[in-house]
């Protein structure tokens, strides 16, 4: 019989942390999603993740129907906490369990914690590993540990299109390119998200929900609004739907912004730059509100300016076996590319079929 080394087992039992970790996807905003499991003698003994800030974090919740946690390996797929949150730290809540080994898949990145709990542990006796299948842990928190450590949020840009990409009829007309299982997947981005982006010409072209509509517990993603002149109007179907509808502007008018509070949304004046938002300072207010995730939405003009900040650190390009001819609107306006060497470059990252739709994956190079 071949023996299974302690490395294959940690990356086993770590594999089903990070699947647990998953669970909270729609749920967990602010806060990481983290999964945790209990070992002893090579049995689960208890399972647990973090479902909704306020609520217990992974590790109290595995330990819950635990009546002895003596001698057991936890693995969780982020560094138990130290500090006092709006929870208790874990740190304490394993110690006390006398749990003898602590597998974490990488440090958490809160200034707050970064490391303190990885030493709180070892001073309190435990062997303490980390690092076990880091890069998958990473790539559940991505938004997260952009926030914590450069203070933005992780964008990420949908974009629809024909094979001639296209994305809208001259007349802005866009309904529908993509096919149903392409529609039905970008609810599960925007549930996974915990705020969606888009500019006043979309909201005036398609007075779109901006909500996610999937069959699951999802906690709404704000909705986002790029308004410079505040030409939102009060009736727009957003503000009356559960959650926050948030208004970005450069207008001072302030009877305007008095209107549309009443109507349900909340008004924001940012700093402008050459006549529009300055997306700088969007993104900065933005992680100030506590957005890990950021969905845009929007058409050639946001997409453009944001391309062309640098401000993108994804693409889903859904794109649909259908011809709109070259009269059609394109992906993104870009007035100052001229040449072939100034085109932007991306790294295609993954390919798969949604439906009749290809779904495209880059990330800039
Ligand atoms: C853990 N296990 O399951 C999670 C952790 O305000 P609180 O108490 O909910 O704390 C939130 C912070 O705790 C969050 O920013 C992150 O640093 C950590 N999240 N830690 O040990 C968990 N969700
Ligand atoms: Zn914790």
């Amino acid at each position: 019989m071949t023996k299974i080394m302690s490395a294959d087992r940690d990356a086993f039992y770590m594999a089903r942390a990070i699947y647990l970790a998953k669970k909270g996807r729609y749920t967990t905003d602010p806060n990481p999603r983290v999964g945790c499991v209990l070992v002893k003698d090579d049995v689960v003994i208890g399972e647990g993740w973090h479902a909704k800030a306020g609520q217990g974090h992974a590790e109290v919740e595995a330990l819950k129907d635990v009546p002895d946690a003596k001698g057991t390996t936890a693995y969780v797929s982020l560094e138990p906490c130290s500090h006092h949150g709006k929870t208790p730290p874990c740190c304490d809540a394993l110690i006390k369990a006398g749990v003898s080994r602590v597998v974490a898949a990488m440090q958490d990145p809160n200034p707050r914690v970064s490391g303190a709990g990885l030493e709180k542990l070892k001073t309190a006796g435990i062997e303490v590993v980390c690092g076990v299948l880091q890069e998958d842990a990473l790539a559940v928190n991505r938004g997260f540990i952009k926030r914590m450590t450069k203070n933005r949020p992780f964008v990420r840009s949908k974009l629809a299109m024909s094979i001639d990409g296209r994305t809208a009829m001259a007349s802005g007309e866009s309904k529908w390119i993509t096919g149903p299982e392409a529609r039905a997947d970008v609810q599960r981005l925007r549930a996974e998200s915990s705020a969606i982006l888009t500019g006043i010409n979309t909201v005036l072209a398609d007075d779109p929900a901006l909500n996610a509509r999937i069959d699951s517990d999802v906690l709404q993603p704000l909705r986002v609004v790029l308004d410079t002149h505040l030409n939102m109007p009060v009736a727009a179907k957003m503000a009356k739907l559960p959650g926050r509808s948030l208004i970005l502007t450069c207008a001072e008018d302030q009877q305007k912004q008095q209107a549309l509070q009443q109507a349900g949304f909340e008004v924001y004046q940012l700093p402008g730059k050459n006549g529009r938002l300055d997306l700088q300072a969007v993104m900065d207010f933005l992680s100030g509100q506590q957005i890990n995730e950021l969905l845009v939405e929007a058409g050639s003009v946001l997409n453009g300016a944001l391309l062309a900040e640098g401000l993108v650190d994804e693409y889903v390009i859904y794109m649909a076996p259908c011809i709109l001819g070259d009269q059609g609107r394109g992906l993104f306006n870009l007035p100052g590319l001229q040449q072939m060497a100034d085109k932007k470059q991306l790294t295609l990252r993954d390919v798969r079929q949604v439906g009749q739709d290809l779904k495209l994956t880059y990330t800039p190079l």
